[in-house]
């Protein structure tokens, strides 16, 4: 008998309500489709509330036990805002440059670490199989097994690993990978993610690499491979079919009968490339000038981490770039940029995807993206919208029919602008069949199949 599915991650969703963010919604699907449990923090942070402790909750929603706790002020600051959102996320997005390493974040990186371990071992049954989600929770199987906990346990890095090199420049870089040979299964989002961890591994630990992706090191076994994560093609479909989803289908093609609309939805985050993406539009409506009075930029930026100067201040660049175009090319009759710092309800997406000519999703770095496999799901057939993709994005793998683009390269970004706009039927056609084929085929019930599949089977070392 397959035990019962644990998910951990640092945000636990109700699986029965609509939400925004990539993590989020997979595992809403995952675990509406098996039952189990979904353990994380509540969301709710207590002023001064004592360090390395918090209020357990727990609550069932449909066939999910939802089990949350709260965190404490300190604990809030160093793990959530300080280690997690301002060393481990801009290192391993590559941007050293707004990296703080401050060494009291690490304390509350650990401390909550093992508050979780200490709570989550309390509610486990025997034959439950643990999956672990993300950077906030790198070392808790670790502590986990300090505990003498035996389960199977799994981790998937949502976000990009990092080159050994840079991943070096973390002062606790030995201590978090070691904490990584604590699972039996660790799935990265793509080949070049594994790459940059066999690269580690092997270089500073002297790995050992056995057969089926298992690698012997610190005494311990553990399998990596990559799993990139797909969407919910049928939900997302079904999505797109809804009465508000056309709505905004229809009134985007209406209001923009005689103009040609390029899209792009991200939470505004400065690895999401969005001040590179606007200066590429700027310098597409330059260079060539018949896109004036017609191409038009809708960007959804959702408010995300506000608070963390970086992201303030990506916000205030982003903000007056819009305005700068606007003021620049922009007439009683035309605006070229309609910038929108909000959340949009989910049921509006599919309608938004399928008004745009082109879909601009050009990230610095990115895990995956899942932005770019919606746009594409969202799309006619028939006469299907133009994804114009970065190549730092992990989505680039799969996603070779796309019209990469180097973000950093603003002309050429702008001339993949004026390729797609100009894309002719035929062409468009073939590269939207070959991309709905692929993310209909890795959709995210395939991924949640293979991590599982690969977790049960992992060889686990004796003794
Ligand atoms: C992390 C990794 C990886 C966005 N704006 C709105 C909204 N969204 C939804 C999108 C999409 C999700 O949020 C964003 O997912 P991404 O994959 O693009 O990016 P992250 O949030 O950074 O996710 C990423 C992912 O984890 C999964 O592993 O792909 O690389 O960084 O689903 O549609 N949803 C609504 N309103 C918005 O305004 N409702």
């Amino acid at each position: 008998m397959v035990g019962r599915l644990v998910v951990v991650s640092n945000r636990v969703g109700d699986p029965r309500k609509a939400a925004a963010g990539g993590l989020a919604v997979a595992l809403g699907d995952a675990l509406a489709v098996s039952g189990g449990m979904w353990f994380g923090w509540s969301g709710k942070v207590v002023e001064n509330g004592p360090r390395g402790e918090g209020e357990l909750h727990v609550q069932q929603s449909g066939k999910v036990t939802l089990a949350t706790i709260d965190l404490g002020r300190e604990d809030y600051d160093a793990y959530y805002a300080g280690y997690s959102n301002r060393v481990l996320w801009p290192v391993f997005h590559y941007r050293l440059d707004l990296a703080d390493l401050d060494a009291g974040f690490f304390d509350g990186y650990q401390r909550v670490n093992r508050l979780f371990a200490r709570k989550l071992l309390d509610l486990l049954r025997p034959d439950d199989i643990i999956w672990v989600h993300d950077y906030h929770l790198i070392p808790l199987a670790a502590e986990l097994r300090a505990l003498g906990c035996q389960h199977r346990i799994g981790f998937f890095l949502h976000i990009p690993l990092p080159p050994p090199l840079i991943l070096a420049a973390i002062p606790a870089h030995e201590w978090l990978m070691r904490s990584l040979f604590a699972y039996d299964l660790v799935g990265l989002q793509s080949a070049a993610d594994l790459a940059h961890f066999s690269g580690y591994v092997i270089a500073e630990a002297g790995a050992e690499l056995l057969p089926d992706d298992h690698f012997r090191a610190f005494n311990r076994l553990v399998r990596a491979r990559a799993f990139p994560i797909g969407i919910d093609v049928n939900e997302f479909q079904a999505l797109a079919e809804t009465p508000e989803s056309m709505e905004m289908r229809d009134t985007l093609r209406e209001q923009y009968a005689r103009r040609q609309l390029l899209v792009g939805v991200d939470r505004l985050d400065y690895s999401k490339g969005l001040p590179q993406r606007l200066r590429a539009f700027q310098r597409l409506l330059a260079n060539y000038p018949e896109n004036q009075q017609s191409a038009t930029l809708i960007q959804v930026a959702t408010p995300t981490r506000e608070g963390l100067a970086a992201y303030d201040e990506i916000r205030k660049e982003l903000e007056g770039l819009a305005g700068q175009i606007n003021g620049d090319y922009g007439g009683l009759e035309w605006m070229p940029v309609r910038y929108m710092h909000r959340t949009l309800a989910r049921r509006r997406l599919p309608g938004l995807y399928r008004a745009g000519r082109v879909a601009l999703v050009t990230p610095l770095r990115d895990g995956m993206n899942l932005v770019a496999k919606e746009f594409i799901v969202a799309q006619d057939p028939q006469d299907p919208g133009v994804l114009v993709l970065s190549r730092f994005a992990g989505a680039a793998e799969q996603l070779s029919e796309a019209l990469l683009v180097n973000p950093y390269d603003t002309g050429a970004t702008a001339e993949a602008m004026q390729r797609a706009l100009r894309m002719p039927l035929g062409e468009r056609r073939e590269r939207h069949q070959a991309l709905l084929g692929r993310v209909c085929e890795h959709d995210v019930h395939w991924w949640r199949r293979g991590f599982l599949q690969a977790l049960a089977s992992a060889e686990r070392a004796v003794g």
